[in-house]
């Protein structure tokens, strides 16, 4: 019975350990022409395997871009675009993130944001900090499940 106690607490709760952090954007008041996304990323720390949740109304969206085009408000070239009203995006990599508001005239009003991306703070395995793929973290997660299922049977065996 002990066992299986262990092995239904490693099994919920290598989820929690695993699965980052959401950070919404703004807080309460979302991603919004009135908001001052520089002092809001200021106070959050970001890590690999986080998620950046976006909340906005209709005439709003999310670009990702390039540190110039962030710099100038461009939103000609973006690396990937969101729409839709909200978004769930993945911290797969460490370094700086830069989104703009692609709706003319947002970007130089405030709808901005620049993030750096710290490596994860879980006890993922170091390769996950320093991958570049964007299934990272999902890869790190399958490894643990796996690792797990080998311990529990393990325990399975001894006991
Ligand atoms: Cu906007």
């Amino acid at each position: 019975m002990a066992f299986a106690a262990i092995f239904l607490f490693v099994l919920f709760a290598s989820p929690i350990m695993c699965f980052g952090k959401d950070h919404i954007v703004g807080g309460s008041d979302g991603w919004s022409q009135s908001g001052d996304y520089s002092t809001w990323a200021s106070a959050q720390t970001f890590s690999v395997g986080d998620n950046l949740v976006f909340n906005y109304g209709g005439s709003h969206g999310v670009n990702v871009v390039s540190k110039d085009d962030y710099e100038n408000c461009n939103t000609g070239n973006a690396l990937l675009t969101y729409t839709g009203g909200q978004n769930s995006i993945p911290l797969s990599s460490s370094g700086d993130m830069y989104f703009v508001c692609p709706t003319l005239n947002h970007c130089d009003t405030g709808m901005k944001l620049a993030i750096k991306v710290e490596g994860s703070s879980s006890p993922a395995t170091p390769s996950a900090t320093k991958s570049m793929q964007p299934n990272a973290a999902s890869t790190t997660f399958g490894s643990m499940t796996t690792m797990v299922f080998g311990f529990a049977l393990v325990f399975v065996f001894m006991g």
